[in-house]
């Protein structure tokens, strides 16, 4: 029998589903929207998933399954409806998919009724997250995410081995999988994204060479590589687009975000980049934008961080981090940038392909040292006391 409080419950969750968002007037830098509400919370995630609706084997209506958190998703955008594909973490640790879609981009977003079930092809994988989901012009979506297992070769309980795995599908709702990627030079991999179009004949990856699960160690940024076989992906040889420098947003570590948006002067990469602090790592989002023939190319690059985490954002499971793997263009050019905060939820930030462009290509780049950073200042300063008299 349903149990009574189930009505309750239900109506409550309804009213979270309907809640309107609007743009944040608190926040303004011309660049882009932030939002009022997070578009995905653990809350969003259904009754179903978490509840035995049953009021025999669930008298005190407990949650039997709870969903600790809902986050970094990769977006599509198909036949004018806005697709996530959420990370939504288990209280059990554990992570996996699931589609939400909405009819606005900004609010309404409603998840599946069944998160997705991965092919069972990786017996040794024990945790998948942080897909991103690219429409490539060979007709298929592609979902490359990573795909988590215990490192067996070492005496130590945590220790972990990062690969990209990769799924492909026509509907988000029969997944493929195929061979996870390997990387001949990189003994792990996180944060790979599929290029959307072909590259001299190829799929190309931006990849993340690391030395071992946390640390980059000596990779030396955002990595791309080319490969002939979808089905089988490997990549012999690495180069690396946007680099981690010294002191910057990115000494510590950076990663591919967003699969790049393509613009009529480059692509825009929508990236993370990581820092040390005496509070521990600090993410941020930062933008780059490479040439249209040749993706692995830097054409440009603002200084600094595109965005950081604000206010509520700042606190989490993983405080202090704003992470984003997906971002939608629709017809009118309007920019859908969902990020996560704090490893907890998911947001979006609004924008226009004008907008991000301008950003991108007219923004200075980083100096690298505060004297030139001054320097830099004055001069902006200078200007604008000249045009007001
Ligand atoms: O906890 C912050 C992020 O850490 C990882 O990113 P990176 O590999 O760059 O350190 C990812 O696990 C990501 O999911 C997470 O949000």
């Amino acid at each position: 029998m349903l149990h009574p409080r189930y009505k309750e419950e239900n109506r409550k969750y309804e009213q979270l589903i309907k809640r309107k968002n609007s743009v944040d007037p608190r926040f303004y830098n011309g660049v882009y929207e932030r939002y009022t509400y997070p578009v995905l919370t653990a809350k969003h995630a259904p009754l179903i998933w978490r509840y035995d609706l049953n009021e025999e084997t669930n008298p005190f209506f407990m949650e039997r399954l709870p969903v600790n958190c809902v986050f970094n998703s990769g977006a599509i955008y198909l036949k004018g409806k806005y697709y996530l594909v959420a990370r939504v973490e288990g209280a059990d640790r554990k992570s996996f998919f699931a589609v939400a879609e909405s009819e606005s981009g900004v609010d309404g977003f409603r998840f599946w009724d069944e998160p997705i079930l991965l092919p069972d092809t990786c017996p040794e994988e024990t945790n998948v997250y942080d897909m991103r989901l690219t429409q490539h012009e060979d007709g298929w979506i592609y979902g490359v995410f990573c795909s988590e297992s215990k490192d067996t070769s070492v005496n130590d309980l945590s220790a972990a081995v990062a690969a990209a795995g990769i799924v492909r599908t026509k509907d988000l709702k029969t997944w493929e999988r195929l061979d996870n990627l390997k990387t001949l030079r990189s003994p792990q991999q996180r944060n790979v994204v599929l290029h959307p179009e072909f590259i001299n004949g190829k799929y190309a990856f931006y990849t993340r060479p690391m030395d071992d699960f946390i640390d980059t160690g000596s990779g030396g940024g955002i990595g791309f590589g080319l490969c002939d076989d979808i089905e089988h992906a490997v990549i012999d040889e690495e180069i690396i687009t946007s680099q981690r420098k010294y002191h910057t947003i990115t000494e510590a570590k950076n990663g591919a975000g967003a699969v790049p948006i393509k613009t009529e002067k480059g692509w825009i990469h929508i990236a993370h980049g990581v820092r040390n602090t005496a509070a521990g790592l600090r993410y941020v989002l930062y933008c780059f934008a490479t040439d249209l023939k040749d993706p692995s190319k830097v054409i440009a690059e603002p200084g600094g961080m595109f965005m950081g985490p604000l206010g509520r954002e700042r606190i989490g499971d993983v405080s202090n981090v704003v992470f984003c793997n997906g971002a939608i263009v629709n017809e009118l050019g309007e920019v859908y940038i969902y990020y996560a905060s704090s490893d907890t939820r998911l947001h979006v930030a609004t924008t226009t392909i004008e907008r991000l462009t301008d950003y991108v290509f007219h923004t200075p780049e980083d100096p690298l040292r505060s004297r030139d950073c001054v320097a830099q200042r004055i001069e902006l300063i200078r200007k604008n006391k000249e045009l007001l008299g």
